[in-house]
């Protein structure tokens, strides 16, 4: 019996995926680099409907025509090693989905390459971890609306359903339309997780109370406009006991990791000219933590320069519950704004209500309010970024007043709170009519010659600003 889909690399996603898209009622044939994994993961689930396949020619021999086959393998060398060996294989009408965190650029030449042959090729963003992979992740994809028609179905069986019922997966746009749309979607999730590590570091450093106490706090903010998955994971961590009953996150090793997905955004950002200086500082963020040595160093020599503290302690955890709400829509403002950018710059005609949409169950960014930015972006599609979008407008306008008492406490302590800072710092500069960017346009003409443009006349200018 032929398989009605493929799939290549069995490390945590790849083997997860496989078993989602079984339950599904497919027939998967699998296949990975070392076959002993392989082996092991089908004998580990006897009487699935689960085909191991020890070469790459078994592998595409045994799948139904035109096939489907999805690629779980590290990004990079990894994917261009398995579609180079894949392609000879193939036959034209096929579809290959690289399910893994891709560079969209890389996705983008890969299906350049691949035109001619009529092999289809998508970048497919799978979110959710292995939990999601294995009962609903949110998808991501972007490729051709031909191999679109191919996918449609499996994609929306395995993916996460909304409040709702709808499939959290949509086609987005050509090319790596998808791996983008999932690398901005790590970018948020870094700069949301940066600002509830700050949130728990002002509230333990003004409150002095417990990471138990802090625990039961993010649970209790489930509750509220606050209700995320993020959110819901922290109270998890936070109320997690070591062996003795202490709490576990206190003894993990203040050094963040990072797979690169969120200096990937930043990149993005950078290379198209689009702000997003809270992801961006989520990823210096981790970049300083890494520095744990040098950082032990300069505290016992570094002076805090601390002012006295105006933090209203009993109403502290309210304002930090609303700054957060208010931070975190930012963020996700920054991040939207980035996609719409991005979208103009390639043609990638992205619906960011369907983005939005595709957000809301199955991935770590997903929360209560993704279904209300989605209704806002599509009811009101002439506004250029969320944070003029009602009623996100409003609700971000009645919680500045805490998010700047938030930052403005935290100075005053010495804690460093980089992300709170730059998301009211965005929003700050998003609303102001008149920047200092003319002294900036002044001094390059000054010293480069580099011309201005006047706010009275059209034209560019040149002035000798200095005559002796
Ligand atoms: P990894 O990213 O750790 O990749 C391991 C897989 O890649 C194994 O199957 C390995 O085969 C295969 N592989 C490598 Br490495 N080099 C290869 C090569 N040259 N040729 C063929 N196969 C090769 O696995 P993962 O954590 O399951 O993630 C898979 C993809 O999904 C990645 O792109 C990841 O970024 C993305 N992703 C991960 C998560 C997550 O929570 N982990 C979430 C969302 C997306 P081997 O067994 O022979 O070494």
């Amino acid at each position: 019996m032929t398989s009605d889909v493929g799939l290549i690399g069995l490390a945590v996603m790849g083997q997860n995926l496989a078993l989602n898209m079984e339950s599904r009622g497919n027939t998967v044939s699998v296949f990975n680099r070392t076959t002993s994994k392989t082996m092991d993961f089908v004998e580990r689930h006897p009487g699935n409907n689960l085909k191991a396949c020890r070469t790459l020619e078994e592998f595409v021999d045994s799948i139904k025509s035109p096939r489907r086959i999805m690629l779980m393998v590290q990004a990079g060398r990894a994917v261009d090693a398995v579609v180079g060996q894949l392609v000879p294989l193939l036959d034209e009408g096929d579809t290959i989905m690289d399910g893994g965190n891709t560079y969209y650029e890389d996705t983008e030449k890969r299906a350049a390459s691949l035109v001619d042959s009529g092999i289809h090729y998508m970048g497919v963003g799978v979110s959710g971890g292995e939990l999601g992979a294995r009962f609903g992740p949110s998808l991501m994809p972007g490729g051709p609306p031909a191999a679109w028609a191919m996918v449609k179905d499996l994609l929306e069986s395995i993916a996460a359903k909304a409040p709702d019922g709808e499939p959290c997966v949509a086609l987005l746009g050509p090319g790596g339309a998808g791996n983008a749309v999932k690398t901005v979607h790590n970018g948020c999730e870094y700069g949301v997780m940066q600002l509830i590590a700050e949130t728990y570091h002002s509230i333990r450093r003004i409150l002095g109370i417990s990471t138990n106490e802090i625990g039961h706090i993010f649970e209790s903010w489930q509750n509220t406009e606050l209700s995320s998955y993020l959110v819901e994971i922290t109270a998890i961590v936070l109320g997690h006991s070591d062996e003795d009953g202490e709490p576990l996150v206190e003894r993990i090793l203040d050094q963040a990791g990072a797979k690169g997905t969120g200096k990937w955004t930043v990149e993005m950002a950078l290379s198209i000219g689009a702000p997003v200086p809270t992801i961006g500082a989520a990823v210096d963020a981790r970049n300083i933590s890494s520095t744990k040595e040098e950082r032990v160093a300069a505290s016992t020599v570094l002076d805090a320069g601390l002012l006295p503290s105006t933090a209203d302690e009993e109403s502290y955890v309210t304002t930090m519950q609303e700054a957060l709400y208010c931070a975190i829509l930012i963020t996700y403002a920054q991040a939207l704004s980035l996609l719409d950018k991005l979208s103009a710059e390639r043609n990638y005609n992205l619906d960011l209500a369907a983005v939005a949409s595709l957000w809301r169950a199955g991935c770590i960014i997903r929360a209560g309010f993704l279904d209300d930015i989605s209704k806002a972006l599509q009811e009101q599609p002439d506004k250029s970024n969320l944070l003029l979008c009602e009623p996100f407008r409003t609700e971000v306008a009645n919680r500045l007043p805490s998010l700047r008492k938030v930052v403005i406490a935290a100075t005053q302590h010495g804690i460093p709170v980089p992300a709170f800072t730059s998301a009211l710092q965005y929003y700050d500069a998003y609303r102001t009519a008149t920047l200092p960017a003319n002294i900036i346009q002044g001094l390059r003409d000054c010293f480069g010659a580099h011309t201005y443009k006047r706010t009275d006349r059209p034209g560019s200018f040149h002035t000798e600003w200095i005559t002796e």
